[in-house]
């Protein structure tokens, strides 16, 4: 029976005393020296969860992604690249807080009906931080109980998402990181061609001193130039400081080492390069084109192509309460796309995309990207142009499938399909910014005494406890023209986090001030 190899490996790596885990918006995330004993659990968990799914490959990848260089985390990825099921989330937390692990080990077997004879491959990833070899390790002796174990080492995280899938589904592509490459540059190459432009890709990208900046490094080519600053993996403190996605996206301001020539693209890349934001600065003002601008972008450019190649899609975009109100109207009033609300986190916006033939995710924090349902690529597979402008929309459309990750939100292909996007149409960045003005907005992070006592209705848009405090806010936001505001507790971070909006910034800043000042009993 397991018991014996499992009591043997957990006594390697003991559960801190008094931590009480929870398996959040993205997997466990806390301080990494706190997380030996988790991440051994999350392996035997992937390894169960191989063998409930008939011993296909599962993912563990070891990232605290945009959180600062001392945390970490993990998390599970499922056989077709996607987040592990919300039903199993509890056992993940089950398992992380377990002190008889025996007991639960053999309680979700039971319950799941686990043949654990069955576990098969669990492929590993960790970003650049400080604790993740010694956490990818823990993983390893944690799958092995069960499984199998292949440790690709450091990876983005859209990466090790990648490597899941094409080994459950080689037609995904080849199973490696060179594989991951071909793909992408492959397809970028293939787009140039067609639409004869001889100029190469170029741009200048912050990689937050994360595992971004190698990865990018390796896609160069002939056409593909990238110029990367914050590029410091060794420096262990660096990561995510002053610089990368959230802190541009958070600030509003550009990240450090980065000297801007006026009216040129730059772009920010997070930790573990699944979020992507752009900017330009126009004089002293800095233009961010965060996740909404990424969304309303490529749905417009998608649009084309379909007219080009009289293809009919449904299309739809996702959005989570924190898109700006103007994108929103933008793309419902200007574009006439449909677009669909859930609560913050990729696993959510992700299910929901898939309900369209064409279906774009993005986060305004630069999480995202585009799904294509497999109905839709076989009917542009089979479909034909006359017209040379048909096909070459058709074969640009198939192209895009392959470029564009499937699974999660990828800051590298994003980066290329927002580049060619702008390149095809012609559009400069400044063009990008005006498609419209958003309103002034504004994120806060308060740190309270426990943030699991916020809980949210309405795709997080309003808070259901503390009794009344939604009513406060209300009637705080009742004040200020075209405000909105809301509450809801960070799943990544232990703090709770406002958002707020309004006709003005200085009303922005007020508003979201006295929303935080609300909080000060917590
Ligand atoms: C993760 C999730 C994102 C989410 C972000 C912040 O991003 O994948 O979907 O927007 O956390 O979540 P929260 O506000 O709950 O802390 P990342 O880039 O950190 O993996």
């Amino acid at each position: 029976m397991f018991t014996d190899t499992l009591s043997a490996a957990s006594v390697r790596h003991p559960k801190p005393p008094n931590t009480t885990f929870a398996y959040g918006t993205a997997g466990f995330r806390t301080i990494g020296s706190l997380l030996d004993s988790t991440v051994f659990r999350v392996g035997v968990l992937a390894s169960l969860r191989s063998a409930k799914v008939g011993g296909k490959t599962i993912g563990v990848m070891i990232t605290a992604s945009h959180n600062p260089p001392e945390d970490n985390g993990v998390k599970v990825v499922d056989p077709l690249g996607e987040m592990l099921p919300q039903q199993w989330e509890p056992y993940a937390t089950q398992l992380a807080n377990s002190d008889n692990l025996e007991d639960d080990v053999r309680d979700i077997v039971s319950r799941e009906n686990i043949d654990v004879a069955q576990a098969g491959l669990v492929v590993v990833g960790m970003d650049t931080r400080e604790t993740g070899p010694q956490l990818l390790r823990a993983a390893i002796d944690g799958i092995e109980v069960f499984g199998r174990a292949k440790s690709f080492g450091e990876l983005t995280t859209p990466q090790l998402h990648y490597l899941v899938r094409s080994h459950n589904d080689p037609g995904f592509g080849e199973s490696s990181e060179d594989g991951y490459n071909k793909k992408i540059v492959g397809a970028v190459e293939e787009i140039l061609r067609l639409w004869n432009i001889q100029e190469p890709l170029e741009i200048t990208v912050d990689a937050a001193n994360g595992v971004g900046a190698p990865k990018l490094r390796n896609l160069s080519s002939n056409s593909i130039i990238i110029t990367i600053v914050n590029s410091n993996t060794q420096d262990k403190s660096a990561l995510n400081v002053e610089c990368g996605a959230d802190y541009v996206k958070t600030n509003q301001k550009l990240p450090s080492n980065l000297q801007p020539r006026d009216h040129q693209l730059y772009s920010s890349f997070d930790g573990d390069a699944d979020r992507v934001v752009f900017y330009y600065a126009d004089g002293p003002r800095f233009q961010l084109l965060d996740g909404d601008r990424i969304a309303t972008l490529l749905a417009s450019f998608l649009n084309k192509l379909l007219q080009q190649a009289k293809v009919e899609a449904k299309m739809g975009i996702i959005q989570t309460a924190y898109a700006n109100g103007n994108s929103t109207r933008y793309i419902q009033e200007t574009l006439q796309i449909p677009v669909d609300f859930t609560p913050t986190g990729v696993k959510h916006l992700h299910h929901k995309a898939q309900e369209y033939d064409i279906g774009l995710y993005f986060e305004a924090n630069g999480h995202g990207t585009v799904l294509f349902s497999d109905d839709f690529i076989d009917s542009l597979k089979s479909a034909h142009s006359s017209l040379p402008e048909g096909k070459r929309a058709l074969k640009t459309l198939i192209l895009l499938t392959e470029l564009i990750n499937q699974t999660v939100g990828d800051s590298i292909s994003d980066l290329f399909a927002v580049l060619l996007a702008l390149r095809i149409q012609d559009k400069t960045c400044v063009e990008w910014g005006r498609d419209y003005t958003e309103l002034p907005n504004k994120l806060f992070k308060v740190l309270v005494k426990d943030r699991f006592a916020f809980k949210t209705t309405d795709a997080e848009r309003r808070l259901v406890e503390p009794a009344g405090v939604q009513a406060q806010i209300d009637a705080l936001v009742a004040a200020y023209a075209q405000g909105r505001s809301f509450v809801r507790a960070s799943g990544t971070e232990n703090a709770v986090r406002v958002y707020s909006e309004a006709a003005s910034a200085a009303d922005c800043a007020e508003l979201g001030a006295r929303v935080c000042q609300l909080l000060e009993p917590y």
